[in-house]
């Protein structure tokens, strides 16, 4: 195929809050992308968020997932807005989509960035580089469970975590194919096997049997409280964490807001085997205290959107949309959570106009 020719197909999920605001600017970055390294996007919006659950009783239509199936990948803003109950809005969108696509490996890069203001002393890029991969359909973020005897005093609520030995088996295993390909090699676990009994311990079990199939990677493993510790004391300890759906979670705002700012965060949730679209969305939510201003950092959006052309095999395009991020940290107009006084349009005008040139 020549290289005009090549079309990606993206379902563009804006959702709510500045995800409205930050996804125009990673899509007027990827078009840039676009002309000048030879593929075009055919875009497909979906409204699909808060004001669609208020005003219909549901975040996204029935079919959703089926429709996103047409997709090569997704593409979304943020999800969750004041008067939708938070668990309502994840379960209702974001949750189905990664279950539903099997993106069970959510991958979550942490990079001190020229430019950026790390709030650690002394640490300059190059400290701070590490990817949590979170795992993204089990864990902790289950259905199972209840709530019991509701409004009484004998009223009782229980949530069990599924851990599966091929949920586990995957996630570690692409951690480990992950470190690899780095210079440093090293995967750390997550864990918390003091006091939670039964999965923790088992996470471990699986992570050692893992470890022994990947002889050439170093490895630790540290309970979840003190890497958090270590975390914002020694970040070049990391290169790749290993970590369950919750921890997860945790670690890759914790790691963000070491480096710099959550704003400038990506993630991408992964089906690695390729059989489902995979989806590609900042770290951050919402953010309703900001939303409507125009001024919410757009770099976590477009950097998403470099991970999704990565996937998609347009690595020099990805490539050119990092090395423009950098670019505009060190030098270009900047957000608030960053010290600057720029609104969203200025920061993705300005690595838009760099990844064309
Ligand atoms: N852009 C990501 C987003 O909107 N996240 C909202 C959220 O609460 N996410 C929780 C999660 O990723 O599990």
């Amino acid at each position: 195929m020549s290289a005009a020719l090549r079309t990606h197909r993206i379902a563009v999920i804006p959702g709510d809050g500045i995800g409205r605001e930050v996804v125009p600017e990673g899509l007027r970055v990827l078009e840039a992308a676009g002309r000048r390294f030879g593929f075009t996007l055919a875009c497909t919006e979906y409204d699909w968020s808060c004001d669609r659950y208020l005003k219909t009783g549901a975040m996204m239509p029935e079919d959703g997932l089926d429709r996103l199936a047409e997709a090569d990948a997704i593409f979304l803003g943020a999800v969750g807005w004041p008067g939708v109950p938070d668990h309502v809005s994840l379960w209702g969108l974001l949750i189905p989509i990664r279950r539903g696509f099997d993106q069970y490996a959510n991958i979550r890069p942490c990079r001190l960035m020229p430019g950026a203001r790390t709030p650690l002393a002394g640490r300059a890029p190059g400290d701070i580089d590490f990817i949590v991969v979170r795992e993204n359909t089990e864990g902790e973020y289950s259905s199972s469970g209840g709530r019991m005897f509701a409004g009484t005093e004998r009223e009782f609520v229980t949530q069990q975590s599924v851990f599966t030995r091929i949920g586990c088996d995957r996630i570690i295993d692409y951690a480990f194919r992950l470190a690899m390909t780095r210079p440093r090699r090293k995967v750390t676990s997550a864990t918390k096997s003091n006091g939670i009994t039964f999965t923790m311990p088992y996470w471990d079990e699986r992570f050692a049997e893992a470890a022994k199939r990947h002889p050439g990677v170093a490895t630790d493993q540290f309970h979840i409280d003190i890497l958090c510790a270590h975390f914002v004391q020694h970040p070049d300890w990391f290169d790749v964490v290993v970590a369950s759906n919750l921890f997860g979670d945790i670690l890759s705002d914790l790691g963000p807001a070491v480096a710099g700012s959550i704003g400038i965060a990506p993630s991408a949730n992964i089906n690695p085997e390729r059989k489902h679209p995979s989806m590609f969305e900042p770290v951050h939510g919402s953010a309703p205290d900001i939303a409507g201003k125009g001024i919410a950092n757009p770099i976590g959006q477009i950097w998403s959107g470099a991970l999704m052309l990565e996937h998609l095999g347009e690595t020099a395009a990805a490539a050119a949309i990092v090395s423009a991020i950098e670019t505009v940290l060190e030098h270009g107009p900047r957000t608030r959570d960053l010290g600057g006084q720029a609104g969203s349009a200025e920061v993705g005008r300005a690595i838009a106009e760099l990844v064309a040139e």
